[in-house]
């Protein structure tokens, strides 16, 4: 839920990774924890297991300070892939402004990537969120192993959303996730906030000036 505090100067935006388990979406939160600078990024908060699954949820707040003394807090979100967990995902979906969907490449992981896109729909409804029109960003991650499919057979899939190649563990289209998101993020805003308008700030300075906190991510 967009929230905009005048007095505070902040605006706060809440993002979920979500996606079936151990697609990749704990790494990416990772990785731009490691990849943002030290006074930008709150705690990483993880709730994994031994086996190195989510169990509730990770988070990790981010916060920029973009124009006129004003500041975007930026809340990112995982859910827990495991089927089990679906009442989990719904409450961590709950108030979303966008997502961001981690796919496993894999072959074998198809039919748990399209259960994962359903049980996604299904939980955005249920959260009186539009599932078609929240914005959405789909990573094809794990592109190093063998078995992962070729990137056309995805567009078949999920025509027409930004689709973003990935190797999460190193990094790699960890931040063009990020960017695509803060671009469909930017569009929700000024859409129901006139924001362009009420903050001065148009799409590409946005996201230029979020991203400026990336210095070590050399992109
Ligand atoms: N080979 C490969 N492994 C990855 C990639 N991204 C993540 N992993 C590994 O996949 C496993 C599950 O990742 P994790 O982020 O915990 O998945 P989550 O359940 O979606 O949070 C971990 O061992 C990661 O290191 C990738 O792009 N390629
Ligand atoms: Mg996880």
């Amino acid at each position: 839920m967009v929230q905009i505090n005048m007095q505070e100067r902040e605006i706060s935006l809440k993002v979920v990774y979500y996606g079936p388990a151990l697609s990749g979406k704990t790494t990416n939160l990772q990785q731009i924890h490691s990849l943002i600078e030290a006074g930008t990024r709150g705690e990483m908060l993880t709730l994994d297991t031994a086996d190195d699954r989510t169990l509730y949820f990770d988070f990790l707040p981010v916060h920029f300070d973009i124009h006129n003394g004003f500041s975007v807090k930026i809340k990112l979100f995982t859910v827990p892939g495991q089927v089990m967990h679906k009442s989990t995902r719904k409450v961590v979906l709950s108030g979303a402004d966008a997502v961001v969907f981690v796919v496993d490449s894999q072959a074998s992981s198809t039919t748990a990537n399209s259960y994962s896109w359903r049980d996604m729909e299904s939980n955005l409804t249920a959260n009186s969120i539009d599932a078609d029109a929240i914005p959405k960003v789909i990573q094809l991650n794990k592109r190093d192993l063998p078995e992962a499919q070729p990137l056309e057979e995805y567009e078949a899939i999920w025509p027409g959303i930004q689709r973003i190649p990935a190797v999460a563990n190193t990094g790699e289209g960890v931040i063009e996730t990020f960017r695509a998101s803060l671009h469909g993020l930017y569009g929700s805003l000024n859409d129901e906030h006139r924001f362009g308008e009420r903050f001065g700030l148009d799409e590409a300075q946005f996201v230029k000036s979020v991203l400026r906190e990336f210095p070590r991510s050399n992109r």
